[in-house]
């Protein structure tokens, strides 16, 4: 992709209204434009990321065994009426009338549909386990919405939704998609920590909140130090092994974390003083067993295997990708910019040039990039004709694993100069061995 022909609208100055390092970086780096109070579009370098952060979840979801939908945003009050949820959920939920003055709901979650969706087909445990799961925005008018695609009203999320027979069932479901969720935010560059929260509006008794410590993290949180040692499973992981997978579960919660809410000072003075974390952290996952709270009112049920009608047993797990944007950003900067994981960078490489127009140098970038996009790596080839120092700026501040810098000297000699955006370290590498380099990383 071509600068010139690129959409990015970098800011120089810093936006006065972002209080954190994410919201500033993604507002400068032309990632997301505010629309309204917690709304944003997704402008393409900002949509890119997204896209990525949203590839990862589902590789996951499907290798966990879960299945992708698409339900819509809007939803019907009746439906809700029937868990009980439509008077129970107050004011974050917009509540809207169509044409017809009928109750309608932009979808804050989406618990109640989907248990529609299972009871109007499934009526055997032959047809269990089941997971269904989507990835729609949500929309929840928050008191303080705040710290841009943070704490939004209208957000992305990756929802999923389990139907068992029964608790041990159940119980199995939750434990895949709590190893799913290991393995995602591992893969994202992230370290995130599993601890008992409170399940809020969405109910139940059985539920993890996925934590990634930061500084700016809304959430006061307690952990053993012995998480961050923990080894995430791998991707040869059997998630139709309910043991295997059970052990990794019982690895993940025996060490103590959890949330300001479930905190619990009699276990937390069981840790050894050194041992003990005490910070803040962004919750960037939340997963749910409930049982029956949706079958039981909504009458899903399925003939067991005895030939009686038993209630299903359910749990929802949630993702926020929007959120991960720039929670990443929060574990993954410096004072330059964005520094991007290499699974979710927007592009792989900038390619500099720092004189287009001079016909050796433009030759050298197009073979450059024709060598990257070979190799199935993007590239942002910055064809500008800006001074220097502002490409190595908004380089920096878009923050892609690598840059390339293509100048006359450089073209004459036959070299380039690449530099990793991460260590800051510099190369100069003739353009022999750049392109060796490449085509062995296809
Ligand atoms: C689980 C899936 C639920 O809604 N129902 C379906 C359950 N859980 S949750 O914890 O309320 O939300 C799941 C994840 O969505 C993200 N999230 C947000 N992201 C941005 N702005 C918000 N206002 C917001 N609210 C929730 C979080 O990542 C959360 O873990």
């Amino acid at each position: 992709m071509r600068l010139s022909r690129y959409f990015l609208p970098i800011l120089k100055e810093n936006p006065r209204e972002a209080e954190i390092v994410s919201h500033r970086l993604m507002l400068r780096a032309g990632m997301i434009r505010q629309q309204a109070a917690g709304s944003f579009s997704w402008l393409p370098l900002g949509k890119r990321v997204l896209d990525k952060v949203c590839h990862i979840i589902r590789e996951e979801q499907n290798r966990a065994g879960a299945l992708e939908i698409i339900m819509p945003t809007i939803q019907s009050a009746d439906l809700w009426r029937e868990s009980g949820r439509y008077e129970d959920y107050g004011k974050e939920m917009l509540r809207i009338k169509d044409r017809h003055e009928r109750d309608m709901l932009y979808g804050p979650t989406n618990e109640e549909m989907v248990t529609e969706i299972f009871r109007s087909y499934v009526k055997s445990y032959k047809d269990l386990p089941l997971n269904l799961y989507h990835i729609q925005w949500k929309f929840r008018d928050e008191v303080r919405p705040r710290f841009g695609v943070m704490r939004s009203r209208e957000f992305l999320m990756k929802d999923a939704y389990s139907f068992d027979l029964d608790f041990e069932g159940a119980r199995a479901a939750y434990n895949r998609m709590f190893v799913a969720y290991l393995r995602t935010f591992t893969r994202m560059g992230l370290q995130a920590i599993p601890m008992r929260a409170d399940t809020g509006p969405i109910g139940g008794d059985l539920s993890h909140e996925f934590i990634i410590l930061a500084d700016t993290g809304e959430s006061q949180v307690y952990c053993d130090r012995h998480y961050l040692t923990l080894d995430v499973p791998g991707a040869d992981t059997d998630f139709g092994n309910d043991a295997e997978i059970a052990g990794i579960v019982k690895t993940w919660t025996t060490p103590y974390a959890a949330t300001d809410e479930m905190h619990d000072d009699a276990a937390w003075n069981k840790v050894p003083d050194a041992e003990r974390l005490s910070a803040r952290g962004i919750e960037v996952g939340h997963i749910f067993h409930f049982g029956e709270k949706y079958s039981k009112p909504m009458g899903a049920k399925v003939t067991g295997p005895d030939g009686k009608g038993h209630f299903v047993s359910g749990g929802s797990y949630g993702i926020g990708p929007s959120r991960l944007v720039a929670a990443i950003i929060e574990a993954s900067h410096d004072e330059s910019g964005i520094i991007w994981p290499e699974a979710i960078a927007p592009f792989h490489v900038a390619l500099i040039n720092m004189k287009p127009g001079d016909a050796a140098c433009d030759a050298l970038c197009e073979k450059i990039q024709a060598a990257y996009e070979k190799a199935g790596r993007d590239v942002l080839y910055d064809d500008t004709d800006q001074r220097a120092g502002a490409k190595f700026a908004t380089a920096d501040l878009i923050g892609l694993p690598w840059q390339v810098i293509v100048g006359p000297r450089g073209a004459a000699e036959g070299t380039v100069e690449v530099k990793n955006r991460r260590t800051g370290e510099r190369d100069v590498k003739r353009i022999d061995d750049l392109m060796t380099m490449v085509e062995k990383a296809a």
